[in-house]
């Protein structure tokens, strides 16, 4: 891409509106434009982002062997009137009628939906186990929308829900989407804390939410300083195998980590060395649910068992944040002259900076550069504006690329361009073949 023909209104004042560093720079980099309250554009920068976080969440999904699909954003208020929480969600959910005054309703989360496609065509115990998700914009009326897309009232939502025979089966589904969120969090270069927490109107014992140590966040946390210690890294799963599932459970959960709706004082100090205990503020960028037969039983999903008995199944649900996410890794992830983007999840892989726009060896080692990188199967932005170095590097830095090459017609004279980390500030001086192939093999890692 080239930033001539680009769009990226970047904004050279500080909105005053945005009260948190990740609002103030989505605005500022041009990645979103607020519609209303709430409500926001995702503008090209952003939008590539999203794209990004989103795909890792499917190939993460996948992994662990679950099914992509999509469900409406609007639904019927019949199927929530079955499960008894058309009235209890209250004003939270956006109601509609249509001209045929028929009540819908704009999902804000669809177990529901998928208990009524679940129980329309599956009918043996053989079909399970299952899990199907969907990435769709949800929609909550929040008393106070703020932090823009961090509590957004439109917001896309990962949301994956699991169908089992028994408890054991239902839990196996529990630890695997525990574990393929522990993936994705860490590919998007965040680390999130499993955390035991209230379930609130999704129903269901067992929960834990997943949080980014932040002192934005709007979570009060408690914890043993020892979890933040855990990584999962590069080791290999076996999602079919329930131990290897389990023991990932344990290592993340066996210590006190709690939101502050769970959090016992007692418990906290008998459990934890107070030199360990930690009291923070987080980020809530995901929840798993199990909530067992809730939905299944009164929407009457049943599965015929072994033994030819109808019995409802067992379901939980699983949910990542996946718009709020951008605001969390912005969150973890900026300095004061803007956001510095993990390589999993920026909107291109590096910037091309052109010094001096219009002298003709600058010009054409800079195409040089784009189209070696684009071979090296890397996106580019390539600044070609005639603006001055200063506003070219400001720009740059606001929208946080991890890498930067800059191209002036001094170095050139030795051969040479400069390969700039934007989270380290340090440079060094390369070919512009050394600077492609730095710039692939770091993302060939990374990818
Ligand atoms: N049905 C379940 C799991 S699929 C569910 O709805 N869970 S949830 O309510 O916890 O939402 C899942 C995730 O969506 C949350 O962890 C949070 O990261 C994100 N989320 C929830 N509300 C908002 C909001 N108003 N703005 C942005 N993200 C939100």
């Amino acid at each position: 891409m080239r930033l001539s023909r680009y769009f990226l209104p970047v904004l050279k004042e500080t909105p005053s509106e945005a009260q948190i560093a990740s609002h103030r720079l989505m605005l500022r980099a041009g990645m979103i434009k607020q519609a209303s309250a709430g409500i926001y554009s995702w503008l090209p920068l952003g939008y590539r982002v999203l794209r990004r976080i989103e795909q890792i969440v499917h190939e993460e999904q996948q992994k662990a062997g679950h099914i992509p699909m999509l469900m409406p954003t609007l639904q019927s208020a019949d199927l929530w009137r079955e499960s008894g929480r058309y009235d209890a969600y209250g004003p939270e959910m956006l109601r509609v009628r249509d001209r045929q005054d028929r009540d819908l309703l704009y999902g804000p989360t669809n177990e529901e939906m998928i208990t009524d496609i679940f129980r329309s065509h599956v009918s043996s115990y053989r079909e399970l186990p299952m899990t199907l998700y969907h990435i769709q914009w949800k929609f909550r009326d929040e008393v106070r929308p703020r932090f823009g897309v961090m509590r957004g009232r439109e917001f896309l939502m990962k949301d994956g829900y699991n169908f089992d025979l028994t408890y054991e089966d239902a839990m196996h589904a529990y630890n695997r989407h525990l574990v393929s969120y522990l993936r994705t969090y860490e590919r998007m270069g965040l680390q999130a804390i499993p955390m035991r927490a209230e379930s609130g109107p999704i129903g269901g014992d067992d929960t834990h939410e997943f949080l980014v140590l932040a002192e934005t966040g709007e979570s009060e946390v408690f914890y043993d300083s020892e979890i933040t210690e855990l990584t999962f890294g590069e080791r290999k799963i076996d999602y079919e195998s329930r131990e290897e599932c389990q023991a990932v459970l344990e290592e993340f959960t066996s210590r006190y980590a709690r939101t502050d709706d769970t959090h016992v004082d007692t418990e906290f100090e008998e459990q934890v060395p107070e030199e360990r205990r930690r009291r923070a503020r987080g980020i809530e960028v995901g929840q798993i649910f199990y909530f067992g037969t809730k939905y299944s039983e009164p929407m009457g999903a049943t599965v015929v068992d072994d033994q030819g008995n109808h019995v409802p199944v067992h379901m939980g649900s699983h949910g990542i944040g996946v718009s709020r996410l951008l605001g969390a890794i912005i969150e973890a992830n900026h300095d004061d002259n803007g956001i510095i983007w993990p390589e999993g999840v920026t909107p291109f892989h590096v910037g091309i900076v052109n010094l001096k726009q219009g002298d003709e060896a600058a010009d054409l080692a800079c195409e040089q550069l784009y189209n070696a990188v684009v071979e090296a199967g890397l996106e580019p932005l390539y600044d070609d504006r005639s603006e001055r170095a200063g506003a070219k590097f400001a720009t740059m830095d606001l929208i946080g690329l991890p890498w930067r090459i800059t191209v002036g017609p001094r170095g050139l004279k030795n051969g040479v361009v400069e390969l700039t980390s934007r989270r380290t500030g340090e440079s060094e001086e390369l070919t512009p073949d050394q600077a492609v192939t730095k710039v692939a093999q770091i993302y060939a890692g990374k990818l």
